[in-house]
């Protein structure tokens, strides 16, 4: 398999405030050179200058429009932990997706089951996993974390607890899903689908104006999956991880990758190690490939945003983008990958 961007290549791409036109092709990451981040920092402060706030970044092409939503909250001086919540509850609610929410894509019995977490800048987190019938599953961690003394819910106590706080219990399975699925029992192949294209999970990472940051992960899982399988989406420190004193992660692709080497912690660890946030992401998914001993069709890709803006992201396999939305425009970005 052949290599491709190197992380030099995309270095030299630009520094913060030059990524002008918005564009499907230019290589991840945004863009202080590692010489430039360490001269910020070498001089003491970051001003507010130089910090690219606010911003939000979410995997895939589905971003773009989840993006809007929480630009409109970021904009308006709105917080980053409303902002990725108002963002990825579109992508929750649009039964074309089949990824994520309403339209998602059933285990392999039928049952559309979600993950989802959300975390905030003061190490708050919120998560449910292997809940049904409820489309804004991120809305229902938001509670968890605000409103119990926990961390997370699952299954049938999580879907109580949703309608207790007054979630409606929806369909979630669409005629188009449930058509997929019932051609795929067809064959009964009981493997689940792993993709590489750009209809998966969504994870978004947000920089307000103040400077704080959040995170929130939600997903369907893997298509066709054992009933009761939950994913890395709502695990904090694998699907998404947040600390406000470094940078926050988020990870797509196959979640038991992520989980066994607690990706997205993984990722802010290195970034308060000094790596931009493009280096940790490449550093955990080279984590992955070493911890596996195969990686063939198994996507994994994580993005990283840090506490001036910078992000970065990197997959196994040619294939993953991401939304960008700051200041200057809005754009999909290509993911740099190591191999083909
Ligand atoms: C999971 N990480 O459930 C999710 C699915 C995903 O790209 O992101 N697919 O494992």
């Amino acid at each position: 398999m052949e290599k491709s961007k190197n992380r030099r290549e995309f270095l030299k791409v630009g520094t913060i405030g030059s990524i002008g036109l918005v564009t499907t092709t230019m290589a991840c990451a945004s863009e202080t050179t590692t010489e430039e981040h360490d001269s910020i920092q070498a001089e003491g402060e970051t001003s507010a200058k130089e910090i690219n706030k606010p911003i939000v970044v979410s995997t895939w092409n589905h971003g773009l429009d989840a993006n809007k939503a929480a630009w409109k909250v970021l904009d308006e001086g709105g917080s980053a932990l409303d902002a990725v919540e108002q963002g990825v509850r579109v992508t929750e609610s649009d039964p074309e997706n089949g990824s994520v929410g309403l339209g998602g894509r059933p285990d392999r019995d039928g049952n559309v089951t979600l993950d989802a977490c959300i975390m905030d800048h003061q190490n708050e987190c919120g998560s449910v996993a292997f809940l049904q019938h409820i489309e804004n599953p991120i809305s229902v961690a938001r509670k968890v974390m605000e409103d119990t003394p926990h961390v997370m819910l699952a299954g049938q106590g999580a879907l109580e607890f949703a309608l207790e706080k007054g979630f409606k219990k929806t369909n979630l399975l669409t005629e188009k899903s449930k058509e997929e699925w019932e051609k795929w029992c067809e064959e009964s192949k009981y493997k689940p689908i792993i993709n590489r294209e750009n209809h998966d999970t969504i994870g978004m990472l947000a920089l307000d104006k103040e400077g704080n940051l959040s995170g929130a992960c939600t997903t369907s899982g893997l298509a066709y999956k054992l009933h009761g399988r939950v994913g890395d989406s709502p695990i904090i420190g694998a699907g998404l991880f947040v600390d406000n004193e470094v940078g926050a992660a988020c990870a797509t692709g196959v979640g038991e990758a992520v989980i066994r080497i607690a990706g997205s912690a993984i990722v802010v660890e290195l970034m308060r190690q000094g790596k931009s946030p493009q280096e940790a992401c490449e550093e955990a998914v080279n984590r992955i490939i070493s911890k596996h001993k195969n990686v063939e069709d198994m996507q994994v890709g994580f993005i990283a945003l840090n506490k001036t803006g910078e992000y970065g992201c990197h997959a196994i396999y040619k294939g993953f983008n991401i939304a960008r939305r700051d200041q200057q425009d809005e754009g999909m970005v290509d993911s740099t990958y190591e191999n083909e």
